[in-house]
């Protein structure tokens, strides 16, 4: 059948203004890289500071859903040129014979003595490294005198202090003798679910959340192909060739259509590849409204209308594990399918989880490497399994490593009617 001649001027119109806009982006993020994510960031908030009750608001989400959509799309279609990886700090024997102490060793020096290592063992390692005996000694034992070094002792002194702190609250909390036990418990009433779990910053498993949400019934990975299989979804891949696929996690998002992604899961096995995580926006999509039909009652303290805007779903195969992490804000995770074994750590325990870099600790919680991480040797791990149709509450700042067992469909929300905003200073270091 022809097309009428003005849908197809009109159609041509559209057609022009997506690909100069393609274009534009693609460009604008060659000469500024970060360029897309931002526009994607102010979007997403833009989106967020619409009030629920606005006039047209479903035309309103389906705009911002398709513009999303546009700069994902024009963002996964830049190739980067892989940036330069930072310089690592100075291990044994990297350098060759009678190498000079350079700035990365004076660096070296400085945050392995902020570290408490000794003057011995750091010139151990210099002399094993190929630097000369005398010039490593020297320069050792110049940085005690050197003033920035003295400098950075005095903020250390800040920091200890802080450390002290949450150090004894910690050991108040763990004095409790049911602390190493995760409740499992009805939903309490609001004022005591707020008073004990959420100001008191306790995990807890609620049991009966979705006594009445349709999802219990309907939800499966047959059903998600069913419904939703020729949509796009934006998972997580090639995870299992990158030891730090959770902090580069921007570099393994790729666009599938949801229904072969069902099939890989299906037919693939238990393995940690591939993941469709709640870094997908699909429930911000008209497209996959009709899930959130399917969540009943919430949880006490959320407030249903902020539910699709601050909500999201995951899918994938046994084995996945999302390494240990904190969020920035609180959150409810109700597993509908599948079970999860989720391993806890309190944040007043954060100085003992190696948090150099954003979020995450690079301590693996079921194999903890203690010859590098000692300090977590006295961390407390609390592990519970979360089983379908029961729900996590995240306390603010719980650190969580979260392995699927099964195939795995989750549901995750943040819409608390509390504020829920937190600000952290995270530090960047991640050649430690
Ligand atoms: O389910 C997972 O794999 C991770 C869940 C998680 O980290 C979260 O909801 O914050």
């Amino acid at each position: 059948m022809s097309a009428d001649p003005v849908d197809w001027t009109q159609n041509a119109q559209v057609g022009a203004m997506a690909y100069l806009l393609h274009t534009l982006l693609q460009e604008a993020e060659r000469q500024n890289r970060g360029f897309i994510g931002k526009v994607i960031e102010g979007a997403v908030d833009d989106h967020k500071g619409i009030p629920a009750g606005t006039p047209n608001k479903p035309f309103v989400d389906a705009v911002f859903a398709e513009t999303l959509q546009i700069l994902r799309r024009s963002q996964a279609s830049i190739e980067h040129p892989a940036l330069p990886e930072l310089p690592p700090a100075p291990r044994p024997r990297e350098l060759g014979a009678q190498a000079p102490v350079s700035d990365d060793w004076l660096q070296w020096i400085a945050e392995n003595r902020l570290r408490e290592c000794t003057p011995d063992s750091m010139l151990s390692t210099m002399t094993a490294a190929g630097i000369d005996a005398a010039q490593a000694k020297a320069a050792i034992a110049r940085i005690e005198t050197d003033p920035a070094f003295r400098a950075a002792r005095r903020m250390q002194k800040v920091e200890r202090k802080l450390e002290s702190v949450v150090a004894n609250l910690q050991k108040l909390w763990a004095s409790s003798p049911r602390y190493g036990v995760i409740e499992k418990r009805k939903s309490p009433s609001r004022d005591e679910f707020v008073e004990r779990y959420v100001r008191g910053c306790r995990p807890v498993v609620l049991t009966d959340v979705t006594k009445d949400w349709g999802a219990m019934k309907r939800w499966s990975p047959e059903d998600l192909k069913r419904r939703f299989g020729h949509l796009d979804v934006e998972i997580q891949d090639g995870r299992d060739a990158d030891p730090n696929y959770e902090e580069n996690k921007l570099a393994h998002r790729k666009i599938v259509q949801l229904g072969p992604f069902v099939d890989r899961v299906l037919a693939g096995g238990p393995t940690n590849d591939y993941y469709l995580t709640a870094n997908n926006e699909a429930l911000r999509s008209p497209g996959f409204a009709p899930l959130l039909e399917d969540i009943g009652r919430l949880p006490p303290a959320c407030d249903r209308s902020q539910l699709g805007h601050r909500s999201s779903f995951w899918f994938g195969p046994a084995g996945t594990t999302t390494p240990l992490h904190h969020d920035t804000l609180m959150l409810f995770h109700t597993q509908v399918v599948g079970r999860k074994r989720w391993r806890l750590v309190s944040p007043l325990e954060t100085p003992k989880v190696y948090n150099y870099n954003g979020v995450f600790s690079p301590v693996d919680v079921d194999n903890p490497d203690l010859a590098r991480y000692p300090l977590f040797g006295e961390v407390t791990v609390l592990d519970v399994i979360v089983e379908p149709g029961e729900t996590m509450f995240l306390p603010l700042a719980w650190w969580h490593q979260v392995l699927s067992m099964d195939i795995s469909l989750s549901f995750s929300y943040s819409n608390l009617d509390l504020p829920n905003d937190f600000v952290y200073q995270n530090p960047d270091i991640r050649n430690w």
